[in-house]
């Protein structure tokens, strides 16, 4: 019987506070795996906490910077010793700075890609150790559409998301030996906060040009919403994807796919 259950696991799901981590977090705790997360923000932390609890989840939360290394490895020994060896971490905090390339500072860029690619590397290689201990784990990226295609003034962020991928497929080949699989989720473009200015309403009502641009440009013709990407998290956590590896299942309406409702 395929086993979709996370019962008995724990899961780390990074800047899972709102948007699509804690989107994904909340399926995982149905699916009965005990939720950690941790973002930057102590009050976001409180506020993630009580925002599971109201979805009758138990989530442990903790204050770290996926950027710092000496925190994370920090929170992941305190995570070992509170509430159990990580069996699942999800890869989702990031940013975003839509600044046209040439106007950008090299101070933004590298934000953004230490955030979106140092951080997982980072985060994967503090858990890594203890899943090889524990005979496997499961780690999965959010990518990106821009792992695949580039946009105006997301040139930081596709760069960061394309390593991201690349990322991905190198932990799956350098640890698939220890039963562990790593794979990436590339969602298409889903309404959370990063994305909000994206959707903003004009002086006269009408929908943004960029929506207007995304609906022709999606067969399902609509955005995606963070629950959207619920139910592949929970099967890529889950051990009816162990022969899943290196792979980056994109969850976009079929964006990919289609080159666009002729205007
Ligand atoms: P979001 O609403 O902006 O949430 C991002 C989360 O990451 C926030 O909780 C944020 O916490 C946290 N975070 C940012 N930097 C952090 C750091 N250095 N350390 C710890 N936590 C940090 O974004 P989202 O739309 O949910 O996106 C989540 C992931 O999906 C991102 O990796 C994004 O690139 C990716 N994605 C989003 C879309 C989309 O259309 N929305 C599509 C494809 C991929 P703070 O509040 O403290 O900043
Ligand atoms: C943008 C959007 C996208 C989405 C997502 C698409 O400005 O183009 O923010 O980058 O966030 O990454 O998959």
């Amino acid at each position: 019987m395929v086993n979709f259950s996370l019962e008995g696991r724990v899961a780390l799901v990074t800047g899972a506070s709102y948007g699509i981590g804690f989107s994904i977090a909340s399926a995982m705790g149905e699916a009965g795996a005990k939720i950690v997360f941790n973002d930057r923000n102590p009050e976001l932390i409180e506020k993630g906490v009580a925002a599971y609890k109201e979805m009758g989840i138990e989530a442990y939360g903790y204050i770290c910077d996926v950027t710092d290394e000496p925190a994370v490895q920090a929170m992941v020994a305190r995570i070992e010793k509170e509430v159990g060896v990580i069996d699942i971490l999800v890869n989702n905090a990031g940013i975003i700075k839509r600044i046209p390339m040439v106007e950008m500072s090299a101070e933004d860029f590298r934000q953004v890609v230490d955030i979106d690619l140092n951080g997982p590397f980072i985060m994967s290689k503090a858990v890594i150790p203890s899943m090889i201990k524990k005979g496997g784990g499961k780690i999965i990226n959010i990518c990106s559409m821009m792992s695949e295609l580039g946009r105006e003034t997301v040139s930081a962020y596709a760069a960061a998301k394309g390593g991201l991928k690349m990322l991905t497929k190198n932990i799956a080949s350098e640890y698939g030996q220890y039963n562990i699989q790593c794979n990436g989720i590339g969602p298409g473009y889903i309404a959370t906060p990063q994305t909000a200015p994206l959707r903003e309403l004009q002086p006269d009502g009408s929908r943004h040009p960029f929506d207007q641009f995304i609906l022709a440009k999606t067969p399902a013709n609509r955005w995606g919403e963070a629950s959207d990407l619920a139910g592949p998290a929970v099967f890529l956590a889950s051990s009816a994807s162990d022969f899943v590896n290196g792979h980056i299942l994109y969850v976009d309406g079929g964006i990919l796919a289609y080159i666009g409702k002729q205007p």
